[in-house]
């Protein structure tokens, strides 16, 4: 299983890789660490998309441990970079995004068309399967547009999860309350709730979003996570997307979907290191298996490595 997710994230990353990231590596294979180095290694960094703020902070980081440190080599200063992409990325990996017992509840929010009802198709399918062994039951809150209720639906069917849904143009609130009821009722664990893709802009967008979390907690479940998904191939527009959600309504983690799709990767260091918000699941493609959970580590050795020719 576990090199399962890595081959996942690593065949994700490849065009990441291939177009800047792996190039990281030539810049370290000089004599010495002279203003070269850094300027070529910025560059790149800001290439690969990690940002200007986000590069210059690890760009500092790095001098100064040079410093301190007195590295001469350009390969140890090679590890250290690692160490600090590793860093920058490794928050709140592990921490328990479920509740051990009870009743759980997932609310998968984000922009149009990120990637939210796919995601949820693949993570019911994770929660519920072997290891996991959640009771899952999906609830179509998208209620705007009566082929996103279909789209759960046909999901659910495929991964043999029940979904809860009312006729379009329902209100989203009442159909989170009815399905709750219905958790409750069915004994199931936990309660994934796909929410209308809406713009960050949008006031009364978001309103409805906090209406629904609200509507949630009053059922009393034992957690309440809210995901955001976002879409790596947007690149740093993923990362203003992020930040009004995270204002508008707690967000307690990210799922970063079509990594496989972009070659702006880098902008996963940028989120994680402005934000401050845990990754927990990148997606690889676009079936039911593409999904695996973040792995700071791999995800930086697999980045670092060299392109293949
Ligand atoms: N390559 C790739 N495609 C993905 C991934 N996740 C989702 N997609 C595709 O992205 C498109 C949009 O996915 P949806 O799940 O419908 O997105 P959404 O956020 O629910 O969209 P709205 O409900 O319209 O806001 C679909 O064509 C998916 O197949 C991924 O990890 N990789
Ligand atoms: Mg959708």
């Amino acid at each position: 299983m576990i090199f399962d997710r890595f081959r996942k994230i690593d065949n994700s990353l490849r065009r990441t890789r291939d177009t800047f990231f792996g190039k990281i590596a030539g810049v370290f294979q000089r004599g010495s660490i002279d203003e070269d180095l850094w300027d070529d290694l910025e560059e790149l960094l800001i290439q690969a998309d990690v940002g200007v703020e986000t590069t210059d902070k690890l760009l500092q980081t790095l001098r100064t441990r040079v410093r301190k440190e007195n590295i001469r080599e350009p390969a140890r200063l090679y590890s250290a970079l690692k160490e600090e992409l590793r860093a920058m990325v490794s928050k709140g990996q592990g921490d328990g995004l479920l509740p051990a017992k009870g009743l759980g509840v997932v609310m998968v929010v984000g922009v149009n068309g990120v990637g939210k009802t796919t995601t949820i198709a693949k993570l019911a399918r994770f929660w519920s399967g072997e290891g996991e062994g959640r009771k899952v039951m999906l609830v179509a809150a998208d209620t705007f547009r009566a082929a996103a209720i279909d789209q759960l639906k046909v999901w659910g069917e495929r991964v043999g999860l029940p979904v809860i849904a009312h006729q379009p143009g329902a209100d989203p609130g009442a159909v989170v309350f009815d399905a709750l009821a219905a958790a409750k009722a069915r004994g199931m664990n936990l309660v994934v709730i796909d929410t209308a893709g809406r713009l960050h802009t949008k006031v009364n967008l978001m309103e409805e979003m906090k209406k629904i979390k609200r509507i949630v907690e009053k059922q009393g479940p034992e957690v309440v996570t809210t995901l955001l998904v976002l879409d790596a191939t947007t690149g740093q527009n993923a990362l203003s997307q992020a930040k009004q959600f995270r204002d508008a309504v707690e967000v307690d983690g990210l799922v970063v979907a079509k990594l496989d799709g972009t070659a702006k990767g880098g902008v996963i260091f940028a989120i994680a290191d402005q934000l401050g918000l845990p990754i927990y699941f990148v997606g690889t493609g676009e079936k039911l298996d593409d999904i695996a959970e973040f792995d700071s580590e791999r995800f930086v050795d697999s980045l670092l490595s060299q392109p293949e020719s």
